[in-house]
């Protein structure tokens, strides 16, 4: 008999095997986290927020949706201004029972950031951090890295961003985990008070999978061999920085390892027998690339053995637990970490066991000779990889079933190389697209691009637009340039989103500096790049031309294909004129 599915299955608690993508598993976890606490006797409230941004830019639109599913759990999802005034927001959702006015025994909450987002929100995350969570709360921050930059101005890893702010770190390999690493995640923030960062990466947030989402499938356990001070960890009023900090150093990062080790986050996954001499060490989309590699060299768990290869999966990659290092190096007389751009693991195995009497060799970012192995930069791939694995094995046994696989993916990487693109196009904006009329520069001018869909104007041909800053750093970068250039004048572009979200004050900048430049603020009502979501608090062209007037800004020029939609009543600042698209060029 056919089982009965049907799509809202996916946030329905009383069905365990359910289909979701990662972002969707984001809002079931909410559910389930809720659920988990009412068994306990709790009465926990949920609250998101963030910003959105690729990979993690349809987070919102899942919560938006799902509403009717939240809202009668107590679960509050609140689209932020920008990244760090949300990472601010769910720092005061870790405050609200604190001073014993809270209307809930606590929040449990979740922050979602693209790299970018991450790096803007660093002093908000080393404050909220400092001052913890709430001992029935707990703050997942989902980290969006674009690895590959596919949709970025650069390419991303914000694990070295969230440690800086002293963040323990879970790397889910796949949806599975997202719903896993996320429950725990939320016991671990509540145990250590600290923040939990859970690397979201294209591989896993924006993947689907049937996964077991039972709420009662994580037993959380508690860890034996760490003492918790007096007082705890968690969020508390008045307090001290000096204690934070020293609280941070001494008790909660250790509480976090113990957790980890408590729960057995990380494991061993192949032994490599009694004889094992080689280990490999990975974490997330790494790790499955890793077990692509070895199934393309045909190595299970058996051939492991006959190999004597050692396999280790690590879910909280930061910080190591040096116990769980301690395990897998044991007998090991090399190591290999596996892990996209920089090196993270492998400096911290390096680290802890630097003291060892013997300890193996590690190699990762660098080979045995200290050439390069497996670059910092870009993504890694399976094929890659097997080459890396096998012929290190092959150095220490013959294996004919490993030398024929070898042989076969070294013969088709050559291929692939050789082959020439099917198709390459350039990207453009959809047919209609305001951007594609309103970029457009007059004889003589030069503008730079801004972030959003319009960033596409660098890739059309004479639009003299070329060169950008990051989001709502637009125009700054003129302050800078304009006193040393031989050019009087500039044309910066500016969505009407990131406008919003940071770009006034870049506008604010330019009119205090006193700087020559254009504004063109294109106002397409929407945040479009990221899936076409409103503007926080909604945004009108009379408003932006309030605000900006109210700024300091003297000479205001409304242009738009249809210009008599703005009538006289709209309240619009005096002495602005307004025009037909038609007349961009005079008008510029
Ligand atoms: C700090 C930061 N957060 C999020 C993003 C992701 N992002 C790229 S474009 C964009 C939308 C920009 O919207 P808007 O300025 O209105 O331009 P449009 O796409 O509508 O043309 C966002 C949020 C980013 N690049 N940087
Ligand atoms: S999504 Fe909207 S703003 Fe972006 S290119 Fe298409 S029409 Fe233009």
């Amino acid at each position: 008999m056919l089982h009965d599915v049907r799509l809202d299955d996916r946030y329905d608690l009383s069905k365990s095997t359910v289909i979701l993508s990662g972002t969707q598993a984001v809002v079931r976890l909410m559910l389930m986290q809720k659920a988990r606490d009412e068994k306990q006797g709790l009465n926990t409230a949920g609250y998101v927020t963030g910003y959105r941004g690729s990979p993690v830019g349809a987070i919102d639109q899942q919560f938006v949706r799902a509403e009717k599913f939240l809202k009668p759990r107590d679960i509050r999802f609140e689209p932020g201004l920008n990244e760090d005034i949300a990472a601010t927001a769910l720092w005061g959702s870790q405050q609200a029972e604190m001073r014993g006015e809270g209307r809930y025994d606590g929040v449990f909450g979740i922050w979602y950031g693209k790299g970018p987002g991450v790096d803007r929100s660093g002093d908000a995350f080393r404050h909220a951090n400092s001052a913890g969570t709430s001992k029935h709360g707990g703050v997942l921050a989902l980290m969006g890295d674009d690895h590959a930059a596919e949709s970025s101005t650069v390419p991303h890893q914000s694990e070295f961003a969230l440690m800086d702010a002293m963040m323990p770190i879970l790397n889910p390999a796949g949806v599975q985990e997202i719903l896993d690493y996320g429950l725990y995640g939320f016991a671990l923030s509540r145990y250590c008070g600290c923040w939990v960062g859970i690397k979201a990466v294209h591989d896993n947030v924006e993947s689907t999978a049937i996964v077991d989402a039972s709420p009662e499938r994580i037993k959380i356990k508690y860890p034996s061999d760490f003492k918790m001070p007096p007082g705890g960890l968690n969020i508390r009023p008045r307090d001290d920085r000096f204690e934070q900090e020293e609280r941070m150093h001494t008790y909660k990062r250790f509480a976090a390892t113990a957790f980890a080790r408590a729960n057995q986050l990380d494991r061993i996954i192949f032994s490599g027998g009694e004889k094992a001499r080689t280990g490999i060490i990975s974490t997330g989309k790494s790790y499955l690339d890793v077990r692509q590699a070895l199934d393309d060299l045909g190595i299970d768990e058996a051939a492991s053995e006959r190999l004597g290869l050692r396999l280790a999966k690590v879910a909280m990659v930061w910080p190591l637990d040096p116990q769980f290092v301690e395990d897998f190096a044991d007998g090991l007389d090399l190591i290999i970490v596996v892990e996209e751009k920089r090196s993270l693991i492998e400096t911290q195995i390096r680290e802890q066991l630097f003291d060892a009497s013997t300890h193996p060799q590690v190699i990762g970012k660098k080979d045995e000779d200290g050439g390069h192995l497996f670059a910092a930069f870009r993504t890694l791939e399976p094929n890659g990889i097997a080459i890396a694995i096998a012929e290190r094995l092959l150095k220490k046994n013959r294996d004919r079933a490993v030398e024929e696989r070898l042989k076969e993916i070294k013969k088709t990487m050559a291929a692939v190389r050789n082959a020439p693109d099917l198709a390459v196009r350039v990207p453009y904006f959809c047919s209609g697209c305001p951007h594609n009329s309103s970029t457009v520069v007059p004889e003589g001018g030069r503008a730079y691009a801004g972030i959003g869909c319009h960033w596409m104007a660098q890739m059309v041909p004479g639009r003299r637009t070329e060169g950008s800053t990051q989001m709502g750093g637009e125009g700054a970068n003129w302050i800078g340039e304009a006193p040393f250039s031989k050019r009087g004048h500039i044309f910066q572009n500016l969505g009407d989103g990131t406008y919003n979200h940071s770009g006034i004050l870049a506008i604010r900048a330019a009119i205090a500096s006193g700087v020559n430049i254009t504004y063109k603020i294109l106002y397409n009502d929407a945040v479009a790049m990221t899936g076409g979501q409103p503007h926080e608090g909604a945004l009108s062209v009379p408003q932006i031309a309030r605000q900006v007037r109210a700024e300091g800004v003297e000479r205001i020029a409304l242009v738009s294909d249809e210009p008599h939609k703005y009538p006289a009543s709209a309240d619009f600042p005096d002495y602005m004129t307004f025009h037909h698209r038609d007349d961009l060029d005079a008008v510029q």
